[in-house]
């Protein structure tokens, strides 16, 4: 089966591809000669998800999926969520975006009373966020939704290489173990130390387009 992946971002289309396998084959819309983005002027994840998809499918008339993306931190009352992307001013730039995360961060635990006890378990939950997908198909013109969350905390220590956007200051609750088994992440790695082989089997894309597979296969 091809769908396109309504996307500008390559980091996404290589975790898709990694993450969906040989059974959908994914196109981009670059490679089809579309290069105009869509504005995402959504209020939240559902509404810029269905925008992306639904102008792929009115530009090139074909089956397709999105996914918008956000990271929600707690003590920020759930921001930068749907503003992920250009968090820190000019969208896609994720050394600015991981700045003024780290930075607002700093501001609210400071105003909170919680940096002088910036160890403590509290404070640590104070820094509980998630990762979130919404994924829209169309597919014969019907529209279908599916979500992924993946748990986590937010560290002021950058770390890894891998992935993208934020995971070098995301550390996950839980790992795979080298047997495959979601174990606790006791050494507090962040996604972008695990590696795409790990982050394509726990991450919050991988979840909900693992949910849009099954439902492919029921049709
Ligand atoms: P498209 O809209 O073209 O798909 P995008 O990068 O704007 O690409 P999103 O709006 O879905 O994608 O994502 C918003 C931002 O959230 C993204 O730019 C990253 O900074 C961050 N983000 C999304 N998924 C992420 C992931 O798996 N790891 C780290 N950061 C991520």
């Amino acid at each position: 089966m091809k769908l396109v992946f309504a996307t500008q971002n390559a980091h996404k289309v290589e975790e898709a591809r990694g993450i969906l396998g040989a059974d959908v084959e994914i196109l981009t819309p670059a490679e089809l000669g579309l290069t105009e983005d869509v504005e995402e002027t959504g209020t939240t994840l559902e509404e810029n998800s269905l925008l992306k998809a639904n102008f792929i499918r009115e530009r090139l008339g074909i089956d397709c999926f999105a996914d918008d993306s956000g990271l929600e931190v707690d003590i920020l009352n759930g921001a930068p969520g749907v503003y992920s992307a250009r968090y820190g001013g000019e969208a896609h730039n994720f050394e600015a975006n991981i700045r003024a995360l780290l930075k607002n961060i700093s501001l609210r635990l400071m105003e909170s009373g919680f940096a002088r006890q910036y160890k403590t378990e509290k404070v640590k939950d104070t820094l509980k966020a998630r990762f979130r997908t919404v994924a829209t198909l169309i597919i014969g013109g019907e529209v279908k939704t599916f979500e992924g969350v993946l748990e986590g905390r937010i560290t002021f220590f950058r770390a890894g290489e891998g992935g993208f956007g934020y995971d070098p200051v995301f550390v996950p609750d839980e790992i795979l173990s080298p047997e495959g088994a979601l174990i606790p992440n006791s050494e507090r790695l962040t996604i972008a130390q695990l590696g795409t082989d790990v982050k394509n089997q726990i991450s919050h894309r991988s979840k909900a387009l693992h949910a849009m597979a099954a439902y492919l296969k029921t049709l």
